[in-house]
């Protein structure tokens, strides 16, 4: 039935497609913990844009991203794709140009939306297969793939004047956060110009580090202390395996990271980062308003990963535990507003283009591997999969893995078995034990549970062999991840593909 109409308004002309079709806002924000949004009971933060959002909309209180870092998670964001199947991460390689054309942007302009991004677009697309992962030039960002391109090569900067397409608004807006509000504003103001639909990507550079807001905020936590989670601390780590302990996520906040040294400062600037952000939101919304798009205009909000803040020990993101792997989802469609409803219902990274792809009537991709969420937003169903894969494939060897989460249940299999370490299996019950305090893969009373999530973590490896590109280290990944295949039969293959500083951290975490 979709189809027809489909059929139908592409017959009767671009006006009516321009009117039946939805428009999309894209919010996406960098490295923004699901718990830093007042809609999500933090009463500290001051995010009444994002509030609102939720009170209008759906929030989507299990949110995961598949590769929780950078790079990977907007590739799969982008394209609707498992890591595995897009081939994107730093260590492993650019995305080609043939997988990028089936991306959300390309099929949505190809089929008649006006196209726009602004931000940090955060991965490489080339012609041909590159072990360069990098995408610090021009020429590795798909500039010509939007009607209106305002992208920044590499990590963006916070500084409005160091991006090249956004420059312009530097003088009134001189952090970037702002002056991506600014360029949206322009935005819609030309694709409403454009008389067709649009689809408008807003990837902000906050919250991610360096925390360096927003003067314009300072006043909103000046002076202000924190309140630290229940599982805050190394204290709170111990019970956890070694593995995901040997990487930079456990040694920087020893270090660096400052979560354990400075907490109430380092935790001020990264809510005034994500301040900014909701303040940016407001400006959209208020265009939206002014141009009497609103009520044809779907928002989604939500962040490329989540972040431990001191977590178990733990700092930054790419581990599967919650804080890490889950980041905040918003949708609102004014067509079937949600009034704040929310669902406890697996959702993740890779359903934002299936989902937008739905919602415009055009058909999804069979190769992608998300879900839309469209028979969430419309109540029909109690969720859209079973269980949802987490894979950790960048940095340090031991941290690599793969896990699998259902609604009330999480299991990881960390396999690296040198230095010391032996295999081990986490299972977490999520939804009575959300700060994964107790692992009960011991437990006997879990056995059939612990049975069953193995069974769903065999039979996304069976996935992955069946699936996985043949190039940028992912095919191996099925065996080195494999329960049944003993470490000496694949420590070599776990070695050869993980280009690690392992043992620079190890050393200097020795040397301490
Ligand atoms: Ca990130």
């Amino acid at each position: 039935m979709k189809k027809i109409l489909f059929m139908l308004v592409c017959l009767l002309g671009s006006h009516v497609v321009a009117v039946g079709r939805p428009n999309f806002v894209f919010l996406f924000t960098d490295d923004q913990s699901y718990k830093a949004m007042g809609c999500m009971g933090n009463t500290e933060i001051h995010t009444p844009n994002m509030d609102q959002l939720g009170a209008q909309g759906v929030i989507f209180d299990r949110h995961y991203n598949t590769t929780a870092i950078c790079m990977a998670s907007r590739a799969s964001v982008m394209t609707g794709l498992l890591e595995y199947k897009h081939g994107c991460n730093f260590q492993h390689g650019s995305m080609t140009r043939a997988i990028f054309s089936k991306s959300y942007p390309v099929l949505l302009q190809q089929a008649g939306y006006y196209t726009g991004f602004a931000g940090k677009f955060g991965f490489a697309v080339t012609d041909e297969v590159s072990k360069n992962s990098g995408h610090n030039s021009y020429d590795q960002l798909p500039v010509d793939s939007f009607d209106d391109w305002a992208g920044g090569v590499g990590q963006t900067d916070y500084q409005t004047s160091k991006n090249e397409y956004i420059k312009q608004y530097a003088d009134t807006y001189p952090h970037s956060t702002r002056a991506y509000g600014a360029w949206a504003i322009d935005f819609i103001e030309k694709a409403k110009g454009s008389g067709k639909p649009f689809c408008m990507s807003l990837f902000f550079k906050a919250s991610h580090l360096p925390f360096n807001p927003d003067p314009f905020f300072d006043d909103l936590y000046e002076g202000k202390t924190f309140s630290k989670p229940a599982n805050f601390g190394p204290e709170n780590g111990e019970h956890l395996a070694e593995q995901p302990k040997q990487g930079r996520q456990y040694l920087s906040y020893h270090k660096k990271n400052g979560y354990f040294t400075k907490y109430d400062e380092v935790k001020r600037g990264y809510y005034q980062l994500i301040s900014g952000v909701d303040y940016a939101i407001g400006m959209v919304r208020a265009e939206l308003e002014k141009q009497g798009l609103a009520e044809n205009t779907v928002i989604i909000f939500s962040s490329d990963n989540g972040y431990s803040e001191g977590v178990h020990g733990f700092s930054g993101k790419c581990l599967p535990y919650e804080e890490p792997s889950r980041s905040p989802m918003i949708i609102y469609d004014p067509r079937r507003p949600g009034n704040g409803a929310r669902t406890p219902a697996v959702t993740a990274g890779i359903d934002v283009a299936p989902t937008l792809l739905d919602l415009a009537g055009l058909p999804i991709p069979a190769n992608m591997d998300g879900k839309s969420l469209l028979p969430l937003l419309e109540n029909k169903e109690p969720r859209v999969r079973e269980f949802l894969p987490l894979m950790q494939l960048f940095g340090s060897a031991p941290t690599l893995s793969l896990a699998v989460v259902s609604e009330d249940w999480k299991y990881i299999y960390w396999a690296y078995e040198d230095d010391g370490m032996e295999a081990v299996e986490e299972l977490f019950l999520n939804s009575k034990d959300p700060r994964e305090m107790t692992n009960l893969a011991a437990d006997p009373e879990s056995r059939q549970q612990l049975e069953e999530m193995r069974s769903a973590y065999d039979a996304q490896l069976v996935h992955w062999k069946g699936n996985a590109l043949n190039y940028n280290d992912y095919a191996q990944y099925a065996d080195v991840f494999n329960r049944e295949i003993e470490w000496d039969a694949k420590k070599d293959l776990y070695h050869k593909s993980a280009i690690s500083n392992y043992k620079k951290e190890l050393k200097s975490k020795k040397e301490q």
